[in-house]
């Protein structure tokens, strides 16, 4: 089946192409030295023991042997795509950045998207927060966006990041579960640590669980400072926006997915890019003037707390695209470096406790995980702009820097290199008055701890919020001591009451009215207990719309997958008909027949199969469409798989269209009521399988959908 821009034949041309520049490539050892014997080492006879000399053995498995590098120890397993960023309208009055006052640049850009808890290896679809960290390769110097697709995080102090990560990662004992918080340890450090709340109750939501990386928001999360050429400074908290809107699968799903393509997020990227369907987000930006610091119920300094859209709208200022895959996973996806650190003049951090300490932990970790202080050297870590300094020597030094001086003020070297002026473009830190003491502790005005949560869940629909409430049960139903579960209810009901019940109800146990205090503090610390409790949940906003993914783009089925279930003997009418309007959309659509090879429609043509019908999963697919055809209807009726595939789509409430006997096929399933539902089409018009998949669930199927023993 030949699918517009189809990733085969880019694929095929690369190959071509490889093929022709390997004709001309001979093998031969790191030092040059041309190979002609890379099976066999060198030994004392046909028969006999392997030699110490052999050079080509030992230079061989030596690079073997090192070819890995410690992995991320969080966000490990993540995927890579190279873009650019293009300004709309520049916002010089808010910042001097060069990417954000000149609208004639094309700023290239490297992005990564991840898991944060699972290892390298583990599977796409865990319920976590995905990372989102973007590298602009800047006129003026790299400036890393380091965030994730949520826009708070768990904690407040840095202090606390290492007890966190120990929390969720595998339990040291016996390394279990992998890429998965629902276990002791994790509700044992968030019931006792009620700063955690928010950002777990976004994690509980379908936000931990997206349909594809080309489909969720980016936040960079902490309140940083945008300073415009006079010097002033703005706060600012930057957004991604996703073309495509945002959307997710239903945990059921993302089990299954694990199972089914443990690299479906990994593969979607790549196969979007591959296809020319290039991803695309906004950036936007929400800006709070110096003097409004305070103007706030919240700290903006606190990381655990967003600016609610409806109190500061975002600034849709520039767009990033995505058109080219890495040529190499290690050499670009596994070995980009990302640093907070790394800003750019018209940019500059706020005191934001967690900012402080993370600019501290990224180089560090960068000099165990790549080895030493060179790592900007690498190249995809190497800023576009030309560097002159006096660093020197060090583990994998790449450059050779010339001249007798590495030191500042010379003379020797001609003072090289020079100090750049203000009016060059230099750095200057935003000059910002402080007059305190030293102390260790947290600002009180970072206490409310519940009122966020509480705002998050009531601006949900109710579908989301019945998805929350699940996810709190599976995942304090994979707890082991009541006390920890009990723990969690208590704060569940600082949240909502409504919704404690609910998970109780699910856990078999009751609402506690009380637990025992104190919570946020280290137990049998003597540091003033009251100050660090969470203050009562305020209600300063009913609720945010732009928080719910009920209110997001709902106007495209670009790059949608839609299964075609079909057998020989299937309609070709049919089949063309959707076909052609479907494509023109930008959907894909993928035969699943079952065999592969070819499959035969009424027409007595033969068709390429994309997938035989064992070797795939209704979970990887948006929607499903049924050709009519009696031959071929009568074949699927009889595949246990095929009734399985349409009653999963149905209850994961996908789109569904039949066409004549396709009729007779949904009549075998479980699918019920689809008179009234309007995702299911027998015998509709494109346009109306268009609009259903564009909605991307309908998610009003969901008290039915849910009794489906699929
Ligand atoms: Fe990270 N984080 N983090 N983090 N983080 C890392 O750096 C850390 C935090 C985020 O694709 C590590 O190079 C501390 C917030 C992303 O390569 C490490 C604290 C946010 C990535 C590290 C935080 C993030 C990382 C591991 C608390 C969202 C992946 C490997 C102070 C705004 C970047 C590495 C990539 C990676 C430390 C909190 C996002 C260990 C100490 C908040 C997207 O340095």
């Amino acid at each position: 089946m030949a699918n517009k821009g189809a990733p085969k034949n880019k694929k095929k041309q690369q190959l071509e192409q490889f093929e022709k520049d390997a004709k001309h490539n001979v093998m031969t050892t790191n030092q040059g030295v041309k190979v002609n014997d890379t099976n066999n080492s060198l030994k004392a006879g046909e028969r006999g023991a392997t030699l110490l000399e052999d050079f080509l053995l030992r230079e061989k498995i030596t690079h073997f042997d090192h070819e890995r590098i410690p992995e991320r120890i969080v966000h490990a397993r993540g995927s890579g795509a190279h873009g650019y960023f293009e300004l709309y309208k520049s916002i010089k009055k808010y910042s001097k950045a060069g990417i954000f006052t000149d609208t004639k640049r094309k700023t290239p850009v490297f992005v990564r998207f991840s898991t944060v808890a699972g290892s390298k290896g583990s599977a796409d679809l865990a319920r976590d927060v995905r990372g989102f960290a973007v590298k602009f390769y800047t006129e003026e110097g790299t400036w890393d966006l380091v965030g994730n697709n949520m826009p708070i995080f768990f904690i407040q102090d840095a202090m606390k990041f290492p007890d966190l990560i120990h929390s969720v990662k595998p339990e040291p004992n016996n390394e279990i579960p992998q890429a998965a918080s629902a276990h002791d340890t994790f509700y044992d450090f968030v019931s006792r640590s009620t700063e955690t709340l928010h950002n777990h109750i976004w994690v509980m939501s379908d936000r931990a669980i997206p349909r594809s990386l080309r489909m969720m928001e980016g936040f960079g999360i902490h309140t940083f400072r945008l300073i415009n050429k006079e010097g002033e400074s703005f706060f600012v908290k930057f957004h991604w926006k996703p073309k495509l809107g945002v959307h997710s699968v239903t945990w059921d799903e993302a089990v299954k997915i694990n199972g089914a393509d443990p690299d479906f997020h990994r593969r979607d990227l790549w196969e979007a890019i591959e296809a020319g369907h290039y991803p695309e987000w906004e950036l936007g930006i929400q800006v709070v003037p110096q003097n409004d610091e305070h103007k706030f119920e919240f700290d903006l300094l606190d990381p655990t707390k967003l600016i609610p859209e409806e109190l500061v709208p975002v600034e849709v200022i520039g767009k990033m695209t995505l058109n080219r895959n890495p040529e190499n996973f290690f050499a670009e996806t596994e070995q980009v470096a990302f640093l907070p650190g790394h800003i750019i003049p018209g940019i500059d951090f706020t005191n934001d406790p967690l900012l402080q300490g993370r600019l501290f932990s990224y180089r560090d970790t960068q000099l165990s995980r790549l080895g030493g202080p060179n790592f900007h050297q690498i190249p995809i870590n190497r800023p576009i702009t030309e560097t002159h300094n006096n660093q020197r020597d060090g583990h994998m030094q790449m450059d050779i820097p010339k001249g007798q001086t590495a030191y500042f003020p010379n003379s020797l070297g001609d003072g090289c290199p020079h100090l750049a002026k203000m009016s060059e473009g230099a750095f200057h830190s935003f000059e910002e008055r402080i007059d305190a003491k030293k102390v260790r502790t947290r600002s009180e005005s970072f206490n409310d701890h519940y009122s966020q949560p509480a705002l998050f869940y009531r601006s949900l629909a109710d579908w989301e919020k019945q998805h929350i409430a699940e996810a709190y049960t599976f995942e304090l139903g994979k707890c082991t001591q009541q006390g920890i579960k009990e723990r969690m209810l208590y704060q569940i009901a600082q949240i909502d009451d409504d919704l404690a019940k609910k998970v109780a109800e699910g856990l078999g146990l009751k609402v506690p009215k009380n637990i025992e205090a104190p919570i946020n503090q280290a137990i049998g610390a003597d540091a003033d207990v009251n100050k660090h409790q969470p203050i009562k949940k305020k209600n300063y906003l009913e609720s945010d719309s732009a928080l719910s993914q009920s209110r997001t783009n709902f106007n495209s089925i670009a790059t949608r997958q839609i299964g075609v279930l079909v057998a020989d003997g299937f309609s070709m009418s049919d089949y063309k008909e959707m076909k052609t309007v479907l494509e023109k959309e930008g959907a894909i659509l993928k035969f699943i027949a079952p065999r592969g090879g070819t499959v035969k429609c009424d027409e007595n043509m033969e068709h390429e199969v994309d997938a035989s019908i064992v070797t795939t999963e209704s979970v990887l697919f948006d929607a499903v469409y049924i050709p009519g055809g009696k031959k071929s209807i009568d074949v699927l009726k009889n595949e246990s798989k095929y009734l399985k595939f349409i009653n999963e789509a149905f209850k994961h409430c996908k789109a569904i269209a039949a066409m004549a006997e396709g009729e007779n096929l949904i009549d075998e399933t479980f699918v019920v009521n689809y008179k009234d539902d309007k995702a299911i089409l027998i015998n509709e018009k494109p346009k109306k399988f268009v609009e259903a998949i564009a909605k991307h669930r309908n998610w009003d199927r969901m008290p039915v959908a849910s009794k489906v023993p699929a």
